[in-house]
């Protein structure tokens, strides 16, 4: 059964990504949502029907928590994913997973999708269609990349580890604490990325291209199915003071596991969990 979702997921990111490889850099912006740095384009709202139609064809009895579904802001988002998870199966879908690089034509927008059975992700596929890059795992079946095996990488202290970060939407608290953050590690690892999409930093953790990464404020959709990618993968998923993933988590710490303590403890110390 997993295959079989698995392989609809990836169909339909498949689809959604043809849209985002035909219009990025140039999608009409329908609005922000919060703020002039949380953008939406038609774009969004296109892959995310697209998906939704795919998803209901095969599913049809399954629920989707979509990002574009669901009003803007944390508390909204947080009480639509509460309520969502009393389905027995929840699609967890981000039509386009670093809208900002969409909207100015920069490489690093993905389409995530993650299935939820009784809130435990299932599967998890990850899309980038600039690249042509296929991420997906099953529960208890690994993770690949376009078909083929991937694990984390072995990097075993923060000193020769490459990590990701994101600046946090617009809340002023957030991007601050990020900014500890950044401040403590960088000095202590080998460098800091940041792609603009979670959801690719999630992936390229589970592949090895990077050690570790973490974020402030993010939503389910953004981390729902590269959570499963990196477990998968053999790394470790927690929250940013190490508690272990679950979807309610919103700011994150993903690794190769062996940096994992370490990673843990410069955000405790820097007072950069954000919790
Ligand atoms: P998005 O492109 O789907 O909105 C970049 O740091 C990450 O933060 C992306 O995964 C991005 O997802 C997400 N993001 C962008 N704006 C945000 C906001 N206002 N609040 C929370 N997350 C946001
Ligand atoms: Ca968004
Ligand atoms: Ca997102
Ligand atoms: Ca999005």
């Amino acid at each position: 059964m997993h295959d079989r979702f698995s392989g609809v997921a990836e169909a339909a990111a498949r689809e959604a990504g043809h849209l985002i490889r035909e219009r990025i850099g140039r999608a009409r912006e329908v609005g922000e949502k919060t703020s002039n740095v949380d953008l939406v384009t038609e774009v969004d709202k296109q892959s995310e029907a697209v998906i939704r139609t795919e998803l209901l064809a095969a599913f049809p009895e399954h629920k989707i928590l979509g990002e574009e579904g669901v009003a803007p802001g944390s508390a909204a988002s947080a009480e639509a994913l509460n309520k969502a998870l009393s389905a027995e199966y929840l699609w967890i879908v981000d039509p386009i997973d670093g809208t900002t690089n969409f909207v100015h034509g920069l490489p690093g927008c993905t389409v995530s999708i993650a299935l939820a059975h009784r809130g435990e992700v299932i599967v998890g596929v990850i899309y980038d269609p600039l690249r042509d890059e296929m991420f997906t795992a099953s529960r208890n079946q690994g993770a690949f990349l376009n078909g083929t095996p991937i694990s984390v990488s072995k990097e075993d202290n923060l000193g020769v580890s490459l990590l990701a970060t994101g600046f946090p939407g617009d809340k002023e608290w957030a991007r601050e604490v990020n900014l500890r953050g950044m401040v403590a590690l960088s000095p202590i690892c080998r460098n800091i990325r940041a792609i603009g999409s979670a959801a690719l930093h999630l992936a390229y953790v589970a592949c090895g291209r990077l050690s570790g990464f973490w974020e402030i404020d993010l939503n389910a959709w953004d981390m729902a199915a590269g959570s499963l990618l990196v477990q998968e993968a053999g790394g470790t998923v927690t929250n940013t003071a190490g508690v272990d993933y679950s979807l309610d988590v919103r700011h994150i710490a993903a690794s190769n596991g062996l940096i994992h303590t370490e990673l843990i403890r410069a955000l405790k110390q820097s007072d950069a969990t954000g919790l």
